[in-house]
């Protein structure tokens, strides 16, 4: 974890403990500093070594933040922090992962009933104690108990935004060093799995034991798990970092077999094995001529490993891509000749999901339109959440307020090169219903539906009825998961998908690491059902632009072509499928 990370945590465990004590106003001030913080460029020591002043630049961090922050990095933490800690003795970070259970619900439940820990939640709840306190039901302490289940199994896995620049730095890093002859990310993060259990990186270099010197010297490691002559552990934050380290002759070999999946592996191996070939973690061998091929790994005449297209060739086979092998079908595919030619990052155009300071985002209309052109899109679409069920605070815009927006919408357009498309993303609501009425969703020029409250069950009635409105163009993140959070609602992709076509409504991928909705095998099934995919970053901020990425690569692992995504289209394309 980067310093600024471990900054920002604390920050935000001062917000929901204070939220958890009922103060007003500053858990929103600590959470927004906190924000600023993780996506700060600069290494916050740096500003710190230069005063608070320096610190109190960052947006949104006051003088009172400012000297936490200094004093975090001078002492190691915040006095405040530890007194809050004493004061509310709850394992604030462990309870609120449940969701449903925010800081508010953990600072009542210790009241009445002293819950610190999930084992105390599980018990309270499994005893029948919370609906009994006020404020709660047996609908709601149902939902904890559910809750607590998938935090659990949830519990050790790390998203795959947050694992992603953590590689990327870890690969840089090595990259620099003079043993290094090659490096790349392996295991389920080049694959752009949702979810990561440890980021595995691989090393080609002639000098092993410089290369894991360099590795376990990293200023980011903050255990050294273990090291060895080829192979290291480290802790980062919360997330492990393997390291492995193989002769330049055999990175290839070894970064096929180190970003598996297992089961594509295994498949890969079995065609070896029916060519008389022997594939492993050091190349393909011809073993025809060899009477005992199971005597050693590096047994036969060795015939490809350098590269990864050499172990692929091997088998007569095109190089499958990282995000298709998961065993699933990708290497028949691949022997038919039958790839997909996936969707690229640089094909997509345009973002037709983004929030501003009108609904719960950070910025104005006309911040968002500029950071979107300054991305490098043709063309960005406002859409700002709607009132209605699953908007809380009253963060949503109704439908006179929708009118005004759509004004300002179009006066900060003219002001920019690319287009811009004025939109709401509506609630759909349990029966299909949309939260805004039809007269001015006919003024906008894109309308995002999407399910932001009861979300679970079947979702596929409730979304098809959705898709066919006239107005809908997208249903935005479709099942409504949060990863590592809740798993949203079911959704039969086929029936959706062939509804959603036939109606030309577009099915989302929501780019937010938080969600990757809908995920791979999603995309696929939607698909191959004939849906048009949109990927979209739900952006609340400019920096959120980034996360196209994740959506790009979350429609590969569903085989996606350029062609299935609407926002590969030019402007004038988009403005025909709205139409
Ligand atoms: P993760 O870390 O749980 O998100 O998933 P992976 O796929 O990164 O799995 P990991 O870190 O255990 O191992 C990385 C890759 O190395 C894995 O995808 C396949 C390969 N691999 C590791 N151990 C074995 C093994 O015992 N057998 C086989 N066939 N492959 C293995
Ligand atoms: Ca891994
Ligand atoms: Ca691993
Ligand atoms: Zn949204």
């Amino acid at each position: 974890m980067t310093r600024n990370d471990a900054v920002a945590d604390r920050l935000a465990e001062m917000a929901d403990r204070l939220d958890a004590m009922d103060v007003e106003y500053k858990p929103r001030a600590y959470r927004r500093a906190a924000e600023n913080v993780r996506e700060h460029p600069e290494p916050i020591e740096r500003l710190a070594s230069e005063g608070e002043d320096v610190v109190g630049e960052i947006d949104g961090v006051g003088d009172a933040i400012a000297s936490k922050i200094v004093e975090y990095v001078e002492t190691g933490s915040i006095d405040e922090l530890e007194d809050l800690r004493e004061e509310l003795p709850v394992e604030i970070d462990a309870l609120t992962s449940v969701e449903g259970v925010g800081p508010k619900t953990v600072g009542t439940l210790y009241e009445a009933l002293e819950i610190r820990t999930l084992d105390d939640l599980e018990d309270a709840a499994e005893a029948g104690e919370i609906q009994a306190v006020k404020g709660f039901g047996a609908k709601t302490e149902q939902n904890i108990l559910e809750g607590i289940e998938f935090a659990r199994q949830a519990h050790e896995r790390q998203l795959l935004g947050e694992a992603v620049p953590l590689g990327e730095a870890a690969r840089s890093y090595l990259a620099d060093q003079p043993s290094v002859e090659s490096v790349e990310v392996a295991g389920s993060l080049r694959r752009w799995k949702p979810t990561i259990g440890d980021v595995d990186v691989l090393v080609g270099s002639d000098d092993g034991e410089s290369a894991i010197e360099a590795f376990t010297d990293w200023d980011h490691a903050e255990t050294v798990i273990e090291a060895g002559g080829t192979k290291a552990s480290l802790r980062v934050g919360s997330v492990r970092v393997d390291l492995r380290v193989v002769a330049p002759e055999e990175f290839g070999a070894a970064l096929q077999y180190f970003t598996g999946s297992r089961d594509h592996n295994v498949a890969l191996r079995n065609r070896a094995i029916e060519r008389e070939l022997k594939m492993n973690e050091y190349g393909v061998f011809d073993v025809s001529e060899v009477d005992e091929p199971d005597a050693g790994q590096r047994v036969g005449e060795r015939v490809a490993g350098e590269t990864e297209e050499s172990m692929y060739a091997a088998l007569e086979l095109p190089l499958v891509p990282p995000e298709l092998r998961e065993g699933r079908g990708e290497i028949e595919a691949a022997a038919a000749g039958e790839l997909p030619d996936l969707l690229a990052e640089g094909d997509v155009r345009g973002d037709l999901h983004t929030h501003t300071d009108w609904s719960d985002g950070d910025n104005s209309i006309a911040e968002m339109i500029e950071a979107a052109a300054a991305f490098g899109h043709d063309y960005v679409a406002i859409t700002d959440h709607a009132t209605g069920p699953g908007m809380v605070g009253g963060v949503g815009v109704d439908d006179e307020t929708l009118r005004d927006q759509i004004g300002e919408i179009r006066a900060a357009a003219d002001d920019v090169d690319i287009e811009v498309f004025a939109g709401v993303e509506a609630n759909v609501g349990e029966d299909g219903s949309i939260s805004v009425a039809d007269d001015v969703l006919a003024e906008l020029d894109l309308v995002v539906a999407s399910p932001h409250a009861a979300l679970s069950g079947d979702g596929t009635d409730r979304l098809i009825a959705a898709a066919e409105h006239p107005q809908v163009d997208i249903i935005g993140h479709p099942t409504g998961r949060y990863l590592n959070r809740r798993p949203g609602l079911n959704i039969e992709y086929d029936r959706l998908a062939a509804a959603a076509a036939e109606a030309g409504t577009a099915l989302e991928v929501n780019a937010n690491p938080r969600r990757l909705d809908l995920g791979g095998q999603a995309v696929r099934a939607a698909v191959e059902a004939g849906a048009t995919i949109v990927i979209d970053t739900d952006a609340h901020r400019p920096d959120s632009y980034e996360y196209i990425r994740y959506g790009v690569h979350t429609a590969r692992r569903g085989w996606a072509e350029a062609d299935d995504v609407l926002n590969t289209r030019d402007a004038g394309g988009i403005r025909g499928f709205l139409d």
